[in-house]
């Protein structure tokens, strides 16, 4: 039987209902587990001709990340660990949504346009969350990929930011790190050991963090990294898979959007906790004040502080190297006046792929997104400078010395393929303990102002396009002006709106001076939404959300 026979023959046990078309959204396909089966099986197919081309080990994720647990999705991988490049999710598409009869012309088709040499070996790391649909469809992508020839390394439940890990550290022949488990505890906490260092005196109190692992796969990963850690933190973990359920009522994602703290998590006044979404490429921090407040430390604050940490690491190094913080129009406006007056700040559209992308211009790039997606890239020629001073012996200056030091061992604690809510939280701890800042003192670096985001369902959401980073609407027609009309209305006030990426409905975002002209705006622009752009349902009322 020829390779393609056995694909053919293989399929047939993973049919695609006849008719059923899935889009590959911002990152990744996702929807009910119960469509999925087919779209594992090719994209098992589809890692293999990847690979074939880059000549290079391919990941695939299964995971639905911050979705309920009902659902699953997967993710590709490229070489270097960031997400697969845009082209081939159009291909990704014509597999996934070929009937069976026409799968092999698909098939062949991409072998075909992309000059594949079938004779290439395929390597392929396949890793999965823990939802209970998981097990099943990662087999899928198993068959697939050894359907068409190629070998499968299965790291099993693994966070989505660990098997990106994996990828670039076999990729880069170890230079990276190890691609095992122990490889990815031992490398990012060593690291931050070494950072911890520099900050002998602290508390007990200041080692303590409260961490809600949404009941997902991060929860079991960071148990398994906290015996690397050597008490240098130490963690209370709740929402840890033990009772609750995925993602409900917990995680960043939740805590993001509701802007109040996740159910399971016993929180005292002025303690320090952080979120992790499902797949823990997430995070977010918060606290609760005397008052019994609540104040969230999203990605905006997380880029301030790592953003500004570096510039002044950088600085009392002597380094000339320059760093810029990503964001989207979802950055708090505070966030940005804030930044532009101490760093290059520059923007790009919404998802991981295109910040990381633009991160890559600089030679340090902080990019996140406020939802606690991001990372930080450094150029291999930064890298360099930086390793090449942390190792000069005859430095006197011992301010200078340190500083090179620090931004050695940060370079190791970030994981640069991919935003890591583990290395992140490594990271934020790591610099709130050399600066000896609270969590208090950190939120204090600027205030958010209020925002509030809404949802509208329109007949077809492709009538909206946008342009400037998606921060104002091109079409239809007369949609911007009413904007900018209702903007003029309120102090400090910011407003947009953009089609989503992942659910079939448009999305507004508004910001002003108070909660109250917050959401009388939003609520303002989610009408102009619905009678310019083809709104369906009942008109938008004020208190939804
Ligand atoms: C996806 C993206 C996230 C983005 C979100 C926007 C990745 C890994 N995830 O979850 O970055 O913020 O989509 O969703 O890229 P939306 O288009 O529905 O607003
Ligand atoms: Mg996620």
């Amino acid at each position: 039987m020829t390779q393609f026979e056995k694909v053919f023959r293989n399929s047939a046990l993973h049919p695609k209902p006849v008719g059923l078309v899935l889009q590959y959204g911002t990152a990744g396909f996702r929807t009910n587990a119960k469509e999925l089966d087919h779209i594992m099986f090719r994209m098992g197919l589809l890692a293999v001709l990847r690979s074939k081309k880059t000549k290079a080990t391919i990941g695939v994720m299964v995971t639905a990340s911050h979705n309920p647990e009902e659902d699953n999705g997967v993710k590709l991988v490229d070489p270097m660990g960031e997400m697969v490049t845009p082209s081939w999710e159009e291909y990704s598409m014509q597999l996934a949504n070929a009937e069976q009869d026409v799968l092999l012309t698909a098939l062949k088709d991409v072998i075909e346009k992309e000059a594949i040499s079938m004779d290439q070996d395929a390597n392929i790391f396949i890793g999965k969350d823990t939802r209970p649909s998981s097990e099943k469809l990662s087999q899928a992508v198993s068959d697939g990929v050894m359907s068409l020839g190629g070998h499968v390394h299965d790291y099993g439940v693994v966070t989505t930011p660990q098997l990106h890990f994996m990828v670039r550290c076999q990729n880069t022949q170890g230079c990276y790190g190890s691609p095992t488990m122990e490889g990815y505890y031992r490398k990012l906490s060593q690291a931050f050991v070494q950072l911890t260092k520099h900050a002998p005196n602290r508390t007990d109190d200041q080692k303590h963090l409260l961490v809600d692992g949404a009941n997902g796969v991060g929860a079991l990963r960071l148990r398994d990294m906290e015996r690397f850690l050597q008490n240098q933190l130490q963690i209370s973990l709740f929402n840890d898979c033990r009772e609750g359920k995925l993602n409900f009522q917990c995680g960043a994602d939740y805590v993001k959007v509701q802007q109040k703290p996740p159910q399971g998590v016993e929180m005292s006044v002025g303690e320090r906790c952080c979120s992790f979404d499902g797949d823990a490429d997430r995070i977010v921090y918060y606290y609760k004040d005397s008052d019994g407040c609540f104040h969230l430390q999203d990605g905006d604050k997380i880029a301030t502080l790592i953003g500004t940490f570096l510039k002044d690491m950088l600085t009392q190094a002597g380094l000339d190297l320059q760093v810029a913080v990503v964001q989207t129009a979802y950055a708090n406006g505070s966030s940005t006046r804030y930044l532009e007056d101490v760093l290059k700040v520059s923007w790009c559209t919404t998802g991981v792929k295109h910040l990381h992308h633009a991160a890559q211009e600089f030679d340090i790039g902080v990019y996140f997104e406020a939802n606690g997606h991001g990372t930080v890239l450094f150029s291999n020629a930064a890298v360099h400078k930086i390793e090449k001073l942390a190792q000069d012996s005859s430095i006197k200056n011992e301010k200078k010395r340190t500083a090179a030091q620090l931004l050695h061992s940060t370079i190791n604690v970030i994981n640069q393929a991919v935003g890591d809510a583990i290395s992140d939280m490594l990271l934020v701890e790591g610099v709130l303990a050399v600066q000896g800042l609270s969590v208090q003192q950190w939120d204090a670096i600027y205030s958010d102002l209020p925002n509030r985001q809404r949802k509208i369902k329109v007949a077809d959401r492709r009538v909206i396009t946008t342009t400037d980073a998606e921060r104002r609407v091109v079409t239809p027609p007369g949609l911007q002006e009413a904007v900018d009309m209702l903007v003029k209305k309120y102090p400090q006030s910011r407003a947009f709106v953009r089609p989503s990426g992942t659910e079939d409905i448009i999305r507004v975002y508004a910001e002003a001076d108070t909660q109250e002209n917050t959401d009388a705006l939003a609520q303002e622009v989610c009408l102009a939404v619905y009678r310019l752009a083809g709104g369906v349902g009942e008109e938008p009322k004020p208190d939804a959300v």
